[in-house]
């Protein structure tokens, strides 16, 4: 059964693959999954029919038959699960790689999240330069142990696994921002990932939602 994911009809970034349903995008494109899409405005995420997906009115989300998924990590996590390259067999190395995943939404990701809202929602209040120095110390508090930990290997902990496809797609949120190139062993993974023919097809079909109207994986 093909499942069917929810997107942004009017992403912000206009395709550019910072929306979370570039996440699911990809895991659906290393798993080899075609995927179809639905494109929601803002104002249809906010609907009871869309709620009886999503709760919080937001994508992505996932339908596979009578399962509906919310939670890009839980989505992630879902498709992995039937894929060794994505989620490896052995039940210690799997039980790590979804522990990076939990790092990465968990550890890394709202820092990074708050620089964007700092930014972009927080940027007109009296605070916000002030608040602004704080919160890039708090990315760098989670990134430089990342580097650390990654040291000179391609992936966090042996093969690619859906660790690597969390963690990157959390970092790459950081790119405008020049705070990743302060750490050249993140950059070149973020890198690595995006260059992954998975990830360039998940980018494409993401981008051509705002290209060409083109919303089927
Ligand atoms: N924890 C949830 C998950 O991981 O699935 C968070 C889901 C979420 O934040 N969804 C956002 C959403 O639906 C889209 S991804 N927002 C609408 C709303 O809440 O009403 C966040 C996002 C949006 C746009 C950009 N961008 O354009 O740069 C980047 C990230």
């Amino acid at each position: 059964m093909i499942p069917t994911i929810t997107a942004f009809k009017n992403s912000p970034d206009r395709g550019r693959g910072l929306a979370r349903d570039m996440r699911v995008r990809w895991v659906l494109e290393e798993a080899g999954q075609p995927y179809d899409v639905r494109l929601l405005s803002f104002d249809e995420m906010k609907q009871p029919a869309h709620r009886a997906l999503h709760p919080f009115g937001q994508i992505p989300t996932y339908e596979e038959g009578d399962l509906a998924l919310f939670e890009s990590g839980a989505i992630v996590f879902h498709v992995a699960q039937r894929h060794p390259r994505l989620l490896p067999e052995d039940p210690d190395a799997r039980a790590r790689a979804v522990t990076w995943m939990f790092a990465a939404v968990n550890t890394v990701e709202p820092p990074i999240i708050d620089l964007a809202t700092v930014k972009f929602l927080e940027g007109d209040k009296p605070w916000s330069a002030q608040r602004l120095p704080l919160v890039k110390d708090r990315i760098r508090g989670r990134l430089g142990p990342l580097s650390l930990h990654l040291g000179d290997a391609d992936w966090l902990d042996g093969a690619f696994s859906a660790g690597d496809l969390m963690m990157i797609s959390v970092l790459l949120r950081l790119k405008a921002s020049g705070m990743l190139d302060e750490y050249p062993k993140l950059s070149a993974y973020v890198a690595r990932g995006e260059a992954r023919p998975a990830f360039k097809r998940a980018f494409a079909a993401q981008l051509a939602v705002f290209t060409d109207g083109k919303s089927v994986g």
